[in-house]
C-alpha cells in the first residue's frame, strides 16, 4: 500500500511536458467524438461516439492531479489560463449533469447547451494556450514502452471510471439509466419543445401554403390526403427524444422516379432558409408531415409542414418546409451543422 501511494506521488512529480501532450490528446478527442455523436443517427456509430465522448472527457479528469502539479510550479498564471480551467470544468460538470440528470432547462438553458457552449468558448483559449507556451513537441521517447503502459492505464482507468459511473447510475435509478444510443433522455410528447437550432425564428405561413417539390407545387390538402401514418423518434441533439406518429407523405411518392434517378442530392429549405441537404437514396425515407397524432401541426412545430427524417437526428427535421430541391451536388457540399 504505502509503495504504491509512493509511487503515485512520484509518478505525479514526473507531470510535465507528457502530461500536457496527454490533455490536449483527450480534450481534441473528446471534442471531436462529441462532434461525430451530435451528427450520428443510427443506433451502432451513436453509441460508439457516446461512449468514446464519455470515456475521453473522463481521461480529461482522471489527469487533473498531474496538471494540477504543473500549475502549481507555473511562475505566473495568465488570466486567460484560469478563464480557461474554467471553462473546461463547466464542459466536464455540465456533461455529467446531463447524463445523470436528464433533460431539463436552468435558467432557460439545456445542460447540452451550457456543454456544447462552454466547449465552444473553450477552443479559441485553448489554441491561445498551447501556442503562447513552450510547444510540446513529440519526442522519439514518446513512443517509448512506458509511455505506451501509461497511456493504456490511462485508457483503462477512464473506461473502468465510465463503466463503474454507469453501473452506479443505473443502480441509483438515475436519468443516466434510460438514455438511448445517442444519450438523449425521453419525454412525453406533450413535453416536446419547441426547438430552434441556433437563431431561427418561427415564421408566420399561412394555410394557403404551396410546396414545391422538384418543381411542382403541392397544397397542404394535396399532400395530407397522401399521407399515412408514420412511427418516428424525433430525437434532439439538446438532450431529450420523444415517439410519435406521424401523417406524412414520403418523398419518393412525389418525386418522378427519373428525376430522383439523376440526382445526388436533395435540399429541403425552410420559409425561414433554415435548410438541410440529404442523399438522393434517402428519398423514401423523408416524410413530408401535416399532423402529429391526428392533429395538424401547431406553428411553433412547423406547420403547415415539416419534414420528417427517422433516421436522422432532429436538427434534419427541416420546419415550415418551402421547398425540396433535386441537385446534382454531393449531400456532403453544407456545414455539418446548420448556421441558424
Ligand atoms: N426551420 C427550422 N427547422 C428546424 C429547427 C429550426 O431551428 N428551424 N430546429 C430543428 C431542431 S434542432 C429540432 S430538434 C427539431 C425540433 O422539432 P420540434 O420543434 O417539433 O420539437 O426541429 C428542427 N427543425
Ligand atoms: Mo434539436
Amino acid at each position: 500500500m504505502a509503495r504504491r501511494w509512493l509511487r503515485a506521488v512520484l509518478s505525479l512529480r514526473r507531470a510535465g511536458r507528457r502530461t500536457n501532450v496527454a490533455l490536449l490528446v483527450v480534450l481534441i478527442a473528446a471534442a471531436v467524438t462529441g462532434g461525430i455523436a451530435f451528427a450520428a443517427g443510427t443506433p451502432i456509430p451513436a453509441r460508439l461516439a457516446t461512449i468514446a465522448h464519455g470515456v475521453f472527457g473522463l481521461a480529461v479528469v482522471l489527469l487533473v492531479p498531474w496538471k494540477t502539479v504543473i500549475v502549481r510550479r507555473a511562475p505566473l498564471l495568465r488570466a486567460a489560463s484560469l478563464v480557461l480551467i474554467g471553462l473546461i470544468a463547466l464542459c466536464v460538470a455540465s456533461g455529467l449533469v446531463e447524463v445523470f440528470f436528464g433533460y431539463g432547462l436552468w435558467w432557460r438553458l439545456s445542460p447540452i447547451q451550457v456543454h456544447v457552449g462552454s466547449a465552444l468558448l473553450a477552443a479559441p483559449l485553448l489554441a491561445w494556450h498551447v501556442l503562447h507556451h513552450r510547444p510540446q513537441r513529440l519526442r522519439r521517447m514518446d513512443l517509448s514502452r512506458r509511455t505506451l503502459l501509461r497511456t493504456g492505464a490511462l485508457a483503462a482507468g477512464a473506461a473502468a471510471t465510465y463503466a463503474a459511473l454507469e453501473g452506479v447510475g443505473r443502480l441509483a435509478g438515475s436519468a443516466s439509466a434510460s438514455r438511448t444510443s445517442t444519450g438523449s433522455h425521453p419525454i412525453s410528447a406533450a413535453a416536446v419543445p419547441a426547438t430552434i437550432w441556433l437563431f431561427d425564428q418561427v415564421p408566420v405561413v399561412g394555410s394557403d401554403h404551396q410546396v414545391l417539390v422538384a418543381g411542382s407545387a403541392f397544397s397542404i390538402s394535396d399532400l395530407a390526403s397522401r399521407s399515412e401514418a408514420i412511427p418516428a423518434r424525433l430525437d434532439c441533439t439538446s438532450g431529450w427524444y420523444t415517439d410519435g406518429v406521424w401523417s406524412a407523405v414520403s418523398l419518393v411518392d412525389l418525386i418522378p422516379p427519373e428525376k430522383l434517378a439523376a440526382a445526388a442530392s436533395i435540399e429541403v429549405a425552410s420559409v425561414t432558409g433554415y435548410s438541410r441537404r440529404f442523399p438522393a437514396n434517402e428519398a423514401g425515407n423523408l416524410w413530408l408531415a401535416t399532423a402529429y397524432h391526428n392533429q395538424p401541426l401547431q406553428p411553433a412545430y412547423g406547420a403547415p409542414v415539416r419534414l420528417v427524417a427517422p433516421h436522422r437526428r432532429g436538427f434534419w427535421w427541416v420546419k415550415w418546409v418551402t421547398s425540396v430541391k433535386l441537385s446534382d451536388l454531393p449531400s456532403w457540399a453544407q456545414p455539418p451543422y446548420p448556421l441558424q
